[in-house]
């Protein structure tokens, strides 16, 4: 089956997270991403958090499928020679080194434009070229904290709190993908690649919009009344954690379910929908509610707010999760049960639909990873196995050229892996 991005050419100097997340969806696509590694040692979570000794760690396998590895020291004249090579017949290169690594390795965007105008040059940073944090090496969480996630997470009486997903890391991939696939069909039209920079707090913070709209809200009226500090718990001037509270225009809570005493996990999201409300209350044993002066506007629900996910934690006491989610669907209330990583990984529905498969891996043998997220009409993305450091390095040099010979030179001078 022919797949959509067949044909494009991407060089892929990324590591950790943020690159390899963006680069793995192109691969995914049918882009034709090759990996280029340090010798010896390649992407630093192909040993990091390793379960199998001598086996490339989850970290790397989880987010380097349907690539290809080149291992190759670009900082070595030779090494330098082959990139070159590579970049004039790539159409996209993608970087998330630290702050400065591409112009001291020789690859400056004015260098990468003169030896290929049209392609397309991808940066992940921590921080924008013109922040005064510029020059900071940035991690996952580093990033959640700068660009807004933390301050805003967790409950008021604890601290700053990072969340469990990548909103630094693949986030940011994901925004430098939209960015190259932009700037593709741009080059269509114009013929020139460009630059596209993406920086992990701007991100995040892209991310963390709403709380942008509720600093604006605090600033104008004094209070955010779908925080559960409001009325009584007051309000300084920046957004607070607000715990579980919903964040739009419907509150909502994370509220227990049977057997939460011993499962950390047995508990649902409930969501009070106004336009819902007459069969919510009904739903909940409380059809009186829907008329009551006392619940039924939103303004008046909003004092009784935890008094009413009290009165839905009673209803859902001889109910686990699933019992409750099951009823509430009748209702048509925005629910579902809090589903562990474990839950997940053997969901059938995500088996059956590949967001999450099984891969053959030449070392570890089978492994469980995440697939598309997104489904397409035309085709099914088939996830393939991550490469093994420098699998491919033969078969990229005597495509430029290199006789064994001269790979064995090469070799021999660890250009490329010994
Ligand atoms: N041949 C020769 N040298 C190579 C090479 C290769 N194939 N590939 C990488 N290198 C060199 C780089 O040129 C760089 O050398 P210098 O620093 O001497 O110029 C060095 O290896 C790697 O530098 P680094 O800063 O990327 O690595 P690090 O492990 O110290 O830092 C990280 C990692 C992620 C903190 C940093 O890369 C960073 O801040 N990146 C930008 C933000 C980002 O994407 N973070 C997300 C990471 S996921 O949590």
């Amino acid at each position: 089956m022919s797949l959509p991005l067949e044909g494009i050419k991407v060089l892929d100097f990324t590591g950790v997270q943020a690159g390899p997340a963006c680069t793995q969806l192109l691969a995914w696509y049918g882009a034709d991403v090759l990996k280029i590694e340090r010798p010896g040692v390649g992407d630093i979570t192909r040993s990091q958090l390793r379960d199998i000794p001598g086996a490339d760690a989850l970290y790397f396998t989880t987010l380097n499928s349907n690539k290809k590895s080149l291992e190759l020291n670009t900082k070595t004249p030779e090494g330098k020679k082959i990139l070159e090579e590579l970049i004039k017949g790539a159409d996209i290169l993608v970087e998330n080194f630290g702050p400065g690594a591409m112009d001291r390795m020789g690859f400056s965007w004015e260098r990468i434009q003169e030896l290929n105008p049209g392609l397309i040059f991808g940066s992940v940073k921590g921080f924008g070229e013109n922040s005064r944090y510029s020059d900071l090496k940035t991690y996952e969480n580093v990033a959640q904290c700068a660009g807004g996630a933390a301050s805003t997470t967790g409950f008021w009486d604890g601290p700053p709190t990072v969340s469990g997903g990548a909103l630094g890391d693949s986030n940011s991939g994901y925004h430098l993908l939209i960015g190259l696939l932009t700037a593709l069909i741009d080059r269509q039209k114009t013929g020139r690649g460009q630059k596209i920079s993406v920086a992990m707090q701007d991100a995040v913070l892209n991310l963390c919009r709403v709380k942008l709209r509720d600093q604006s809200r605090l600033e104008r009226v004094g209070y955010l009344e779908e925080y559960p500090q409001y009325p009584n718990m007051g309000f300084g001037d920046v957004v607070p954690r607000g715990g579980n509270a919903g964040g739009g225009g419907q509150p909502g809570w994370v509220l227990k379910c049977k057997g939460w005493e011993n499962d950390p996990n047995a508990y649902i999201y409930f969501t009070v929908q106004d336009q819902n409300w007459a069969r919510t209350a009904e739903a909940i044993g409380h059809p009186e509610w829907a008329n009551d002066p006392e619940y039924n506007t939103a303004q008046a629900r909003q004092l009784h707010l935890f008094e009413i996910f009290e009165e839905i934690e009673r209803w859902m006491a001889d109910k686990t999760k699933y019992e409750a989610v099951d009823v509430l669907r009748k209702y048509d209330v925005p629910c579902a049960p809090v589903f562990s990583m474990k839950e997940l990984a053997y969901d059938p529905d995500l088996r059956e639909s590949g967001t999450i498969v099984e891969v053959d891996h030449k070392v570890r043998g089978k492994y469980l990873t995440v697939g598309s997220p997104i489904k397409f009409s035309g085709f099914k993305p088939e996830i393939t196995a991550s490469p093994i450091l420098g699998e491919h390095t033969d078969e990229v040099l005597t495509g430029l050229g290199y006789t064994p010979e001269q790979i064995a030179e090469l070799r021999a001078k660890k250009v490329v892996s010994a």
